[in-house]
């Protein structure tokens, strides 16, 4: 086979997922409840077709067997979180030994697959005791979040290097506090941006506490979906809704993450329209003093974005799009089951933002991915053939490659995901992975683009 798009030497393949999406086992061995156990016991209508979080992928019990079929399908590096209402049940208190024993299992197993664990701190799952002191709106529950860091670098960092704080921040300030699709299904401006400062704060608290664990050779840093703001046309109009959109989804975090410090023109925006949070004299420096070293993104779809048409009703709550619309562009690659947009060079432009804006940190694509309804339909042989996903992907990777070419510091790919996994509300809807999951007898089959990136990783390029 000839390769034309080559990697850099020692490209991390691999793929993410997380902790209340494939660790089951929801009520076993001392786990605390999360908002997730508990919204569904609360509202099981609200995810698709009533399947909720206690099962999920079984990765609990089949860590092994999954492990196994990782390296099969040439991963060298895997994402997962941990989840902190296993870990401490309550957010507080007591470490669970039981859940110690299986984290420890599980980065062990990698390691002995040649697999290097990469580990999100939070990745949604807020414990349900926390959410009752009030989540991300509390500082109790920052500083309990920094305690646990604190503890899960103890626990495991004599061998785990890579570290992530948060998965995707603006997601539960989005689905949480403004758009209903996240428990505590809050609609309110003022209260999403005090969760969206605090998880800010959280997140530079867990990075001073990596700092004085001295972990060996370790790295810190988050995890952005980052969805680059493409303006309708060149009309001020659009461009200044473009550049709102961007403020608020993307660099609310990116900056303070990287750079230390809030975009002045976020500040403003903020300002503007009365919805500054609470903040302590000493947060400024706190940031400044405790940037990251490893950016992870996740890219799924681009943000296209227009002047606002028509004036909000003045009796709604205000959201951010009183401040521009979406705009669907006519020809848009669509992904018809999730309703996003494939827009492939989108993670070239990223590419390119982040060598030119912030200091061409050391980076990696920690997610990106494919969500397909009805799989069972493309099987053939008793395996299926997504070929679409195979295209997905190579498609983002010559874009991904081109940007290597000219100077970015792009460090690997993981797919969202290994294999077919609960997506919140959408449950088992959509599939991810490069494994089938039969969801009635939990039987494993990899799919054919699970062959496609073995040869990929295996050959470090395509
Ligand atoms: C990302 C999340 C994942 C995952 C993925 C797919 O935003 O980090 O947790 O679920 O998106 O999205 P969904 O599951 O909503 O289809």
């Amino acid at each position: 086979m000839t390769i034309k798009y080559r990697f850099p030497e020692g490209f991390w393949w691999g793929s993410a997922s997380s902790a209340a999406q494939m660790e089951g086992a929801s009520r076993e061995d001392g786990k605390g409840l999360n908002i997730w156990d508990h919204w569904y016991e609360k509202e099981p209508n609200r995810f698709f077709d009533g399947v909720g979080p206690d099962t999920t992928t079984d990765f609990y019990h089949r860590y092994k067997e999954d492990i196994k079929m990782m390296k099969e399908l040439g991963h060298n590096s895997f994402r997962f979180s941990i989840s902190w209402s296993r870990l401490i049940p309550g957010g507080v208190g007591k470490v669970n030994e039981k859940a110690i024993d299986f984290y420890n299992k599980v980065i062990n197993e990698l390691l002995k697959n040649n697999i290097e664990p990469f580990i999100t701190l939070f990745h949604f799952d807020m414990p349900l005791e926390m959410q009752q002191k009030g989540g991300w709106e509390s500082r109790e529950v920052v500083d309990a979040y920094s305690n646990y860091a604190k503890i899960c670098f103890r626990l495991f960092g004599d061998r785990v290097k890579k570290w992530f704080t948060f998965n995707e921040p603006v997601v539960p300030v989005e689905g949480g506090y403004l758009y209903d699709f996240h428990y505590p299904n809050v609609v309110d401006f003022n209260r999403a941006v005090q969760v969206a400062y605090n998880t800010v704060i959280a997140h530079a608290k867990a990075v001073e506490e990596f700092k004085k664990s001295n972990i060996k050779d370790g790295k810190i840093g988050i995890i952005l979906n980052l969805t680059p703001s493409y303006p309708r046309s060149n009309n001020p109009a659009d461009l200044k809704a473009a550049n709102i959109a961007d403020l608020l989804f993307n660099r609310s975090f990116l900056d303070p993450a990287v750079r230390g410090e809030y975009p002045y023109e976020l500040v403003e925006l903020i300002k503007k329209h009365n919805l500054m949070p609470k903040v302590e004299k000493e947060d400024k420096e706190l940031l400044k003093n405790n940037k990251i070293d490893l950016l992870g993104v996740n890219y799924y779809q681009p943000r296209r974005i227009k002047a606002k048409a028509c004036m909000p009703n003045p009796e709604s709550p205000l959201m951010p799009d009183n401040f521009f619309d979406n705009y669907e562009m006519p020809g848009r690659k669509m992904n018809p089951y999730r309703g996003w947009e494939i827009y492939e060079k989108g993670i070239y432009d990223i590419a390119i933002n982040i060598r030119d804006n912030y200091g061409n940190i050391e980076w990696y694509v920690s997610e990106n991915g494919m969500g397909v309804q009805n799989e069972e339909r493309f099987i053939r042989n008793g395996r299926i053939e997504d070929d679409y996903r195979i295209e997905f992907i190579s498609e983002h990777l010559k874009w991904l490659h081109k940007g290597i070419q000219e100077g970015c510091n792009v460090k690997g790919y993981h797919m969202w995901t290994f294999i077919d996994n609960w997506s919140w509300t959408n449950a088992y809807k959509n599939r991810y992975g490069f494994v089938q999951l039969d969801l009635k007898t939990q039987e494993r089959i990899i799919k054919k683009s699970g062959y496609w990136i073995k040869e990929v990783s295996k050959n470090n390029g395509f």
